[in-house]
């Protein structure tokens, strides 16, 4: 297949990129390098070095012979560009990682709300309205969330994005319905996967378009098969307060001996998923299309839940690491259960990793090969849900930990 993958670039595109090449398909990377910006605007970088775009792709020909071909496209602003690449290359299929996707980041200030809505759900827009003008029947594969759903329960797991309703009508029947589950997103970043999801219900039901909406859990570890060739070909790896997610953040601290940014008492359960099994889910995505005029189809990708001070002492115990338990920097349920349905992914053949000591201890050893390369200061979380949240907390210019003022 020819496939584009919008956000090529990024941590789970790049990877994804990889692995559909050495299956054989022609993968065109469209991106606009904005994760590389926002590393400089931010004074952070990868823990792991990452080489330009052109260089990672030049040296998975020199490893494989395969190419991947990048395009400079800016999806949310340059939408006659794309329109104009669609038109020329027309892809079987379309791959949309395109999106400002850290919530922390998403919080920071006004202006980063409106960068993340605007870029979002312009880039949303844009893919679809041009998939429209150009009679472009190609499989859309947009990377969703978990957060979509928020992540309390009422005892109920979650479904894979529609939920059975009855509803009862003026004559006393009740009348069975299939909605998507009430979205109730924790952040700007959630929020704007929140309004992908009215758009690609919209376009499948109004042009038929053939859409797959993949609601993704947490994602952990760095390395898949094919990042593991080749030095150069290494993924990106943040640990700083805005992109590092909460595992990947912890086996990092570990690895520096930095003490283990526990927000609150650690109670949030959340849905994780294993960097090479969200690649492979992405190929499972791709070899089942919906029908053409059917409504969007949607898979929870995650393969396990789990409480976050578990994960901090599972990796205390392991490293000897301290854990420090810190004033919540969020605005989020304290504890909460989460249950989630996965049987689409599992049915189709999904063998999941789970978290093993093996792949923990393998993420401390990229992590202590790097750290020099950490800058301690960038790693407390320091972007605060509102104001009143942002009063009660300081940062230690130390970059130690936060501490509660109040
Ligand atoms: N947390 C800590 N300490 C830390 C960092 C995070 O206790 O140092 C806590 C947070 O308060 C939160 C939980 O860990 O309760 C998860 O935070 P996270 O930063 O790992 O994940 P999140 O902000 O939800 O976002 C990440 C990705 C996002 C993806 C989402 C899936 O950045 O792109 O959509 O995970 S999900 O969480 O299922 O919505």
């Amino acid at each position: 297949m020819k496939i584009a993958v919008l956000g090529g670039d990024g941590f789970v595109g790049w990877p994804t990129s990889l692995h559909l090449s050495d299956a054989g398909h022609e993968v065109h990377i469209l991106d606009n390098l904005s994760r590389r910006w926002i590393d400089t605007e931010l004074g952070v970088q990868s823990l792991t070095p990452m080489d330009s775009i052109q260089e990672r792709t030049r040296v998975w020909h020199a490893e494989t012979g395969r190419r991947i071909h990048f395009h400079l496209i800016d999806l949310a602003k340059d939408y006659e560009l794309l329109k104009g690449w669609l038109a020329k290359h027309r892809p079987d299929a379309i791959i949309h990682f395109a999106e400002q996707r850290a919530a922390p980041y998403s919080m920071k200030s006004d202006r980063h709300k409106n960068y993340t809505v605007n870029n979002n759900v312009n880039a949303t827009h844009n893919l679809l309205n041009a998939m429209v003008e150009l009679d472009l029947d190609a499989h859309l594969v947009h990377l969703g969330t978990m957060g979509v759903y928020g992540y309390s329960t009422v005892g109920a797991a979650i479904p894979e994005g529609y939920l059975p309703v009855g509803i009862e009508t003026m004559d006393g029947r009740t009348v069975s319905q299939e909605i998507l589950y009430p979205a109730n997103p924790g952040s700007i970043y959630h929020m704007t996967k929140c309004l992908d999801q009215q758009l690609f219900a919209f376009y499948a039901k109004n042009d038929g378009l053939r859409i797959t909406d993949l609601h993704q859990g947490i994602v952990w570890g760095t390395h898949t098969e094919q990042t593991r060739r080749h030095q150069q070909l290494v993924n990106r790896f943040d640990y700083d307060g805005d992109y590092g997610t909460v595992l990947n953040r912890f086996l990092i601290q570990a690895a520096i001996g930095y003490p283990l940014t526990v927000h609150g008492t650690g109670g949030q359960t959340r849905a994780f998923i294993h960097i090479q099994d969200s690649v492979r889910c992405i190929e499972i995505a791709l070899k089942n299309p919906p029908q053409r005029g059917g409504r969007v189809e949607i898979f929870n990708q995650m393969t396990e839940t789990h409480r976050v001070r578990n994960l901090a002492e599972l990796v205390a115990k392991m490293t000897g690491a301290e854990i420090a338990w810190l004033p919540n920097p969020r605005k989020e349920a304290p504890e909460n259960d989460l249950v989630v349905k996965n049987e689409k992914f599992l049915g189709l053949g999904l063998q999941p990793t789970t978290l093993g000591e093996g792949l923990l201890e393998e993420i401390v050893d990229v992590a202590k090969k790097f750290a020099y390369r950490v800058d301690r200061s960038r790693v407390p979380a320091v972007s605060a849900w509102t104001k009143d949240i942002a009063a009660t907390v300081e940062h230690d210019p130390e970059g130690k930990r936060l501490k509660s003022v109040s």
